[in-house]
């Protein structure tokens, strides 16, 4: 059985920085592989993890919850058989749900060590009442109440409340007995998804799961791909520009000194150094659909 852990959270909550800033911390010595599903038809995150981890699968565009299990299955079946890793760590699309994610990777000889949601504690109270949000809280065991940095301390006492109410109303619960599927549950406060090493020790794994009532739903965000010609400053203009209804842009853009990873999301923006990047500058923009 290989170990697994799933990292879900709204788009923008720093999923893709807990994985890097995991490998440095508590992976080091471990093999361990990322499979990593994005919204948008072109992929960043796998990009900005190969520097980190050496075994990183891209599942871009489409859902691994809907439409993409097939192709979720053929990658770990590729990943186990040609890398053969200690632990694997699957990033979902910041507009998709665990749950079916956990059933697959079941049925695919994968133990559950964890599901871990990153929660944007600035930013949540503009996202909290998106039912994928709520879904993806009650589908984990684990929640990081990340960018506390950027939060107040009041704002963070709430939030963890208002967690433990979601998690009482959405827990997923065994379809016959009605009883929550989690053992044990734990919320955690974070900067830049720095976590302790218990998330890791295996005390929040998940118990088998059957009998889960499968629920049908709609993806709530819609994205289309731009190729900015200039550099940062253009990108600057850009994001100047952009309506309330973006919730999200990322990307990698060419400028005079190299290239850069692009962030952006309800807001603020950050533009990070990224080694050697040949391709052709895009942005992907995610927008809440109407
Ligand atoms: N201030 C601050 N910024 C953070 C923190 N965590 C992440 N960020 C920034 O937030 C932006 C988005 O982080 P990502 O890790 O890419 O978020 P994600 O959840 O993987 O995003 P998607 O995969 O697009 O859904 C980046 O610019 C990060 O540097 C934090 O704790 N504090
Ligand atoms: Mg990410």
């Amino acid at each position: 059985m290989l170990p697994s852990f799933v990292i879900t959270g709204f788009l923008g909550s720093g999923k893709t920085t807990l994985l890097i800033n995991s490998a440095k911390k508590h992976f080091k010595g471990k093999k361990v592989a990322v499979i990593v599903n994005e919204f948008g038809e072109v992929g960043v995150d796998g990009k900005v993890l190969q520097n980190t981890y050496s075994r990183v699968m891209e599942l871009p565009e489409g859902c691994i919850c809907c439409t993409l299990h097939a192709e979720f299955e053929k990658s770990l079946a590729e990943i186990r058989e040609k890398y053969n890793p200690d632990l694997l760590m699957v990033e979902t699309s910041g507009a998709s749900e665990p749950f079916p994610i956990i059933l697959s990777l079941q049925n695919l000889a994968c133990t559950i060590e964890g599901i871990i949601c990153v929660v944007d504690s600035a930013n949540f109270y503009s996202y909290r009442e998106d039912p994928t949000a709520l879904h993806q809280i009650g589908g984990s065991n684990i929640v990081v109440l990340n960018k506390i940095d950027l939060a107040g301390g009041e704002v963070v006492e709430e939030l963890e409340k208002e967690i433990k109410e979601i998690w009482e109303n959405y827990r997923v619960r065994n379809a016959f007995t009605g009883e929550s599927i989690f053992e044990r549950v734990a919320v955690y406060r974070s900067e830049f998804g720095n976590i302790p090493a218990e998330v890791f020790s295996g005390v929040f794994a998940v118990e088998r799961v059957s009998g889960f009532k499968d629920h049908s739903h709609e993806h709530h965000a819609e994205s289309e791909v731009v190729y900015p010609e200039g550099g940062l400053e253009e990108v600057e203009r850009f994001l100047d520009s952009l309506g309330e209804d973006v919730v999200r842009v990322k990307g990698i853009v060419k400028d005079e000194g190299g290239a850069y990873l692009v962030n952006y999301s309800f807001g603020y923006r950050d533009f990070a150094p990224l080694g050697d990047y040949l391709g052709r500058s895009f942005l992907v923009v995610i927008k809440r659909r109407g």
